[in-house]
């Protein structure tokens, strides 16, 4: 309950921010977007990270407010990343089930896009496949809709999911993001391999791209790589930064 209201206050008391990890095009070498992931800054106690309140953030719904506010902010980065120079840099936004439901994705999307007067091509969002499941003609809908602004769409955490594959042919798609737990023992592990591969070749024939998280290793890297896995994001190339920290990162990365 302490952690709750705790919580409340931090909207109003500007005590979220984002981090911003990039993500590796394997085909260029280059930056080619960041996951904006949240962080509360608590005072007295510091930097605080999703795992800690992110479920609490649900449980209550406060997660749509706060959902809202990130998709402002992301487009507010956006476009003060461009007046400093960096270009290109697609921000991904990561949407929880309950914001996906009951909140106005669209209407939030609109409005900061044309608050901070954004290319809607340099936002996308990380649905769940669990966001996704819970009415399957309303999504078709909402992510028509969210194509329909110019954003793109990724499936985040895939293959951890209980959902069919039939939706992938239905739902206008355009990245998955192979789950952390087939990176880890990539290797290591000829199962976990095969259903990497697996991913990334049915990514491509249904011409969607693929991006694997939780890359920690030359070693994994270059075996995605040799696989035609698109891009990377983990440890291996870079952690969460603060906003000016990435913008060096991109600069000297160009
Ligand atoms: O940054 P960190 O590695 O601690 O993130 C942990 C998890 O918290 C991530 O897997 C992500 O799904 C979730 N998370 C991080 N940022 C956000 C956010 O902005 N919105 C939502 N809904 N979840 C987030
Ligand atoms: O939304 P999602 O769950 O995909 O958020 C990414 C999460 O993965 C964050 O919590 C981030 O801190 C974490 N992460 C990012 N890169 C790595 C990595 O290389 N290894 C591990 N173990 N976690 C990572
Ligand atoms: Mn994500
Ligand atoms: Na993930």
């Amino acid at each position: 309950l302490e952690l709750e209201l705790a919580l409340r206050g931090a909207i109003d008391g500007d005590q979220f921010e984002l981090h911003y990890q990039p993500k590796l095009d394997l085909n260029t070498g280059r930056v080619s977007g960041v996951e904006a992931l949240l962080r509360w800054r608590r005072p007295g106690v510091g930097l605080v990270y999703p795992a800690e309140f992110v479920p609490l953030l649900e449980d209550t719904g406060m997660v749509v407010r706060v959902g809202a506010w990130i998709i402002g902010a992301a487009c507010r980065q956006i476009a003060r990343w461009i007046q400093d120079g960096v270009r290109d840099v697609r921000v991904a936004v990561n949407v929880s089930s309950r914001q996906f439901v009951e909140g106005d994705l669209e209407g939030d999307i609109r409005a900061a896009l044309a608050e901070h007067r954004v290319d809607p091509g340099l936002l996308e969002l990380e649905l769940t496949e669990s966001a996704l499941m819970s009415n399957f003609e309303h999504t078709v809908q909402v992510l028509e809709r969210l194509k329909a602004l110019g954003i793109r769409i990724a499936i985040d955490d895939f293959g951890t999911g209980y959902s069919s594959l039939a939706y992938l042919k239905r739902f206008p798609i355009d990245k998955l993001k192979i789950d952390i737990a087939f990176v880890r023992d990539i290797t290591t592990n000829p199962d976990d391999a095969a259903i990497a591969l697996a991913i990334i070749s049915m990514a491509h024939s249904l011409h969607m791209q693929v991006i694997a998280e939780g890359v920690e290793s030359r070693a994994q890297m270059a075996l995605l790589r040799r696989h035609r896995c698109d891009e990377i994001q983990g440890f291996h190339f870079a952690r969460a930064l603060a906003p000016a920290d990435l913008a060096r990162l991109v600069l000297e990365n160009r």
